[in-house]
């Protein structure tokens, strides 16, 4: 908490520590309500810091004890305020002995040492350290640790953290102790110890090159029949990171383990990851295949960062999407990878654009728009965004575009052979893949250092004389925050051509040498736009093709081409790039769902019984089309979300699209009745439950089709939902069929909702779904969301509970949120103002929901305003929460 006005601290004014520590040595006395921590490190002055000071950080602690090289630092060699101990006249070669005291129960903020249900956890990425003792708490300073843990034996039986343990015993007094020794040199951020009554599922694991190495999923008792698929996705992950990159795990021992209190998802502490079990467990009952999915990447992400990210770290935190940025990459191929079939490839790309377009567009065209790699900020932990992890991956996916896959890995190979051990920058890892390749990557630099999605215009010309087509392309990018002029950027857009046949046509450029020479034209090109605006001539094109233009989404931009709704089904059922036929179905929805919104913000009325238009006449191809995979027609008729719509429009109207969506649907679903059922039926998969991809997809367009149906509310639909409720043997099935009955009017949907609770109330995970499910439903509206709050079950101390009421409300449920009377900005604002105080972290991210607050109708904006205006006038506002909220406001 502060009074003061929180600084920007810049990228520009990065400089060198005045010290290095060599190494840590720590002891913990852990007890709940009191926890001593005794720190003994060495360090070394830095070169040309004679004379400087030693800056430690500490925050929310005691300092009990400061010796130096033995002798008790005096109170005139030091000052301490503001969360910096400064030490002075502190020799070359030190060792430091520091006493800290801590009250790790009464740490709601979840950072530092808290303790979650009874037991012991850490989080110190980026700047938790600081709060379990003073140091140099930032990541370009690098030690080795060995720890020391004490507590009650029965309380505490089990102690973990980083690396391998050493050594354990008795201390008597019914307390004991281990020692934990970790071989690597890593930043404290990646420090982690764990503390309690916990259970493992464990195993042996051989590497390729023969080590055999410990794998460990650690979790409450209770749990343990719900760490299979954690386990399964760990082995998966390095197994894959050994074939694909030739990485391989460092380390004899890897733990995970699950804690119900996290702010995020999960983290990457060297050899003891740190995960919210909702990444963590699973089984048929309480998962659905989104869950497996989560899991599955997430443990994936978790354990690729232990190359990029520990191994290779940061220099400082303005280069968070160095690691970040390319270690979601990685999570992305490596599920790509195991679902193994091109169609399956597809899929999981369209799933990861779709939550680019979703999150991360909106960021980069509002106030805290920022570049991948920031140049301020005031609160660290406001910088875990989409636009960090999300464009950062495709930042680095755009490297293997235009390098190639094997391009890539020899930058990669580059990379880790001259940084190993390291703390670099996001121009190291450029330059690492320029050298590789051998290429000029200069431009490509602007993808760091410029924010905004920048937008890129098509126009192309057909002469049937000279049998050539040509393809201009001009890029433009609009402003954002201190960024009012852009440069262009280098953009690979990957082209082909389609003949009126629907074949790709071979593809020879003018500028290409010999390009009639070579026996095989490619059917895919990818175009480098440096330029403002640039001409790709194309040679002997036989007919005018249509054009199929980012294929595969090559880069993270917004594409300006005018099709025809002729050309977009053309496109939708014929491309030979997936990507682009799925992106050809969502114009052609798009375009019609902006044009009903026009027309209901006219007062026009719309008509149920319009003739069928490209948009049915389309899905309904897709949906009959047997030879397509389940899962991408799953993606294919799913109409944009609200928000993907809302993005398109100058002045948002929630309601307007609201209505527009719904009436698409039930539109949808009436014309296509039959072909709904028959998807329902024939995607049926009866006997066990097995989250692999073929399932999961062929659920997922049954239960597509369900919502579909259930959207007609009459008494075939409704009966045809609880049968699904009631007969579910998994999770996945039991959640969509409740979903479906919650937005009906079906008569058994109150009984549904109170059965599932009264069979699910034990199980955390399930009851987050529980109250996240009401929260998105469509008659739920603020007094029936505050109601929820005080359900026996309902807590905003443990984030995933927040999240699953509050957040889904204010993010997943525009229509009712943006209620006419405000009343939705003024519960938003009650919520962020009692997290601030709870949990300064969760309630910044909750205050993000209000960013886009000036693209609405001005009646809307004045309520957004006020409620904005409330939150900022609040006491002891943190720097996490004033810093989203004066952004907004600005
Ligand atoms: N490095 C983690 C993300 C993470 C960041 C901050 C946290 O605590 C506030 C926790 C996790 C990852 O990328 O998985
Ligand atoms: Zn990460």
């Amino acid at each position: 908490m502060r009074t003061d006005t929180p600084q920007a601290i810049y990228r520009k004014d990065y400089t060198p520590p005045s010290y290095w520590v060599n190494t840590v040595e720590m002891g913990f006395d852990l007890d709940p309500d009191l926890t001593r921590v005794a720190t003994r490190m060495t360090l070394s002055r830095n070169i040309g810091s004679r004379g400087k000071s030693l800056v430690l950080y500490g925050e929310s602690l005691e300092l009990v004890q400061l010796r130096m090289n033995g002798k008790e630092v005096g109170k005139r060699g030091y000052t301490l305020g503001n969360g910096v101990l400064e030490i002075f006249n502190v020799p070359a070669e030190v060792t430091l002995d520091i006493e800290t005291a801590l009250r790790p129960n009464q740490n709601t903020s979840l950072m530092g040492l808290y303790t979650s249900n009874g037991n012991f956890f850490t989080q110190c990425e980026a700047e938790g350290f600081r709060k379990i003792t003073f140091f140099p708490d930032r990541p370009d300073v690098m030690a080795t640790y060995k720890v020391m843990l004490r507590a009650d034996k029965d309380k505490y039986p089990v102690l973990l953290s980083n690396g391998n343990l050493i050594e354990e015993g008795d201390l008597g007094d019914g307390r004991h102790y281990a020692v934990w020794e970790d071989p690597f040199k890593k930043p404290s951020y990646l420090f982690a110890l764990v503390a309690g009554q916990l259970v493992c599922q464990e195993e042996t694991y051989k590497l390729q090159s023969g080590r055999e190495v410990l794998l460990q999923v650690w979790v409450e008792e209770g749990n343990l029949d719900k760490t299979q698929h954690a386990m399964d996705s760990l082995k998966n992950s390095i197994r894959w990171d050994e074939e694909r990159f030739g990485l391989e795990l460092d380390l004899d021992r890897f733990m995970i383990v699950a804690v119900g209190d996290f702010n995020m998802g999960a983290m990457e502490n060297k050899g003891l990851n740190i995960f919210n079990t909702k990444f963590v467990l699973a089984n048929p009952r309480i998962a659905t295949d989104a869950d497996y999915a989560g899991i599955e990447s997430v443990v994936g992400h978790e354990y690729f960062h232990n190359w990029t990210g520990n191994r290779v770290t940061c220099r400082d935190w303005f280069q968070l999407s160095l690691k970040e940025g390319l270690t979601v990459f990685r999570d992305q191929e490596f599920s790509a990878d195991l679902i193994g079939t091109d169609s399956g490839r597809a899929v999981k790309r369209i799933e990861d654009v779709r939550v680019l377009r979703q999150a991360q567009f909106p960021e980069d065209a509002g106030p805290m728009a920022h570049p991948v790699r920031p140049d301020s900020y005031v609160e660290i932990n406001n910088f875990y965004t989409v636009t960090i992890y999300e464009k950062g991956s495709e930042v680095v996916r755009m490297y293997q575009t235009l390098l190639g896959r094997d391009g890539f890995r020899k930058g990669m190979d580059l990379y880790f052979q001259r940084h190993d051990g390291q703390a670099v920058t996001c121009d190291d890892f450029r330059a690492a893949m320029a050298d590789a390749g051998g290429r000029d990557l200069s431009q490509f630099e602007l993808w760091y250092s410029q924010a905004g999605t920048p937008r890129v215009k098509v126009e192309t010309r057909y002469d049937e004389v000279a049998q050539s087509y040509m393809i201009t392309l001009t890029q433009s990018c609009p402003p954002t925050p201190g960024q009012p002029n852009k440069l262009p950027f280098h953009i690979p857009v990957a082209v082909g051509l389609l003949d009126s046949g629907g074949r790709d046509m071979p593809l020879v450029l003018d500028s290409v040498e010999g390009g009639d020479d070579r026996s095989v034209a490619p059917t895919t090109m990818v175009l480098e736009l440096t330029e403002p605006s640039q001409t790709f001539h194309f040679r002997n094109v036989r007919e005018e093709p249509v054009p199929s233009v980012l294929r595969n989404f090559s880069a993270p931009v917004i594409l300006d081409i005018e099709y025809t709704d002729a050309q977009l089904a053309f496109l939708m059922a014929n491309d030979s790039d997936a990507f682009n036929r799925w992106e050809a179905g969502q114009r052609l929805a798009m375009r019609r769902m902006l044009a009903l919104t026009e027309a209901v913000k006219n007062g026009e009325a719309l008509d149920r019984n319009a003739d069928e238009n490209a948009l049915g006449a389309a899905f309904r191809a897709t949906l009959t089309d047997n030879a397509l995979d389940p899962a991408f027609c799953e993606l294919a008729l799913t109409l944009p979300s609200e928000s993907v719509v809302a993005e398109q429009m100058d002045v948002v109207h929630p309601q307007a699209i609201h209505q527009v969506r719904r009436f698409l649907r039930r539109a949808l679903a009436s014309a296509l009745r039959f072909q709904w059922e028959v998807a329902y039926q024939s995607n049926r998969t009866p006997g066990a439950y097995s989250p692999d991809p073929v399932s999961a997809g062929k659920r997922g367009l049954k239960n597509l089709a369900l919502s579909y149906i259930v959207e007609l509310d009459d008494g075939d639909a409704h009966k045809l939902a609880q049968s699904q409720y009631d007969n579910a043997n998994n999770m996945t099935d039991r959640i969509a069929a409740l979903s479906a009955l919650v937005n009906s009017n079906a008569p058994g949907k109150d009984a549904a909702l109170a059965s599932f609770y009264e069979d699910f109330k034990q199980e955390a995970l399930v009851v987050d779904k529980w109250f996240s499910l009401q929260a998105m439903a469509r008659h739920t509206d603020v007094a029936a969301v505050r109601e929820l709050m005080n359900h026996p079950a309902f807590s905003l101390r443990n984030p995933n509970r927040a999240r699953s009421l509050i957040f889904s409300f204010c993010n997943g449920n525009p229509a009712q949120f943006h209620a006419p009377d405000g009343s939705g900005y003024e519960f938003w604002a009650d919520q962020v103002i009692a997290l601030n105080t709870i949990n300064p972290q969760v309630a910044a991210r909750l205050a993000r929901s209000l960013d886009r607050w000036r693209k609405y109708a001005p009646e809307l904006q004045d309520r957004m305003r006020a409620a904005l205006q409330r939150v900022a006038a609040t006491k002891s506002l943190s720097k996490d929460v004033h810093e989203v909220i004066s952004k907004s406001l600005a």
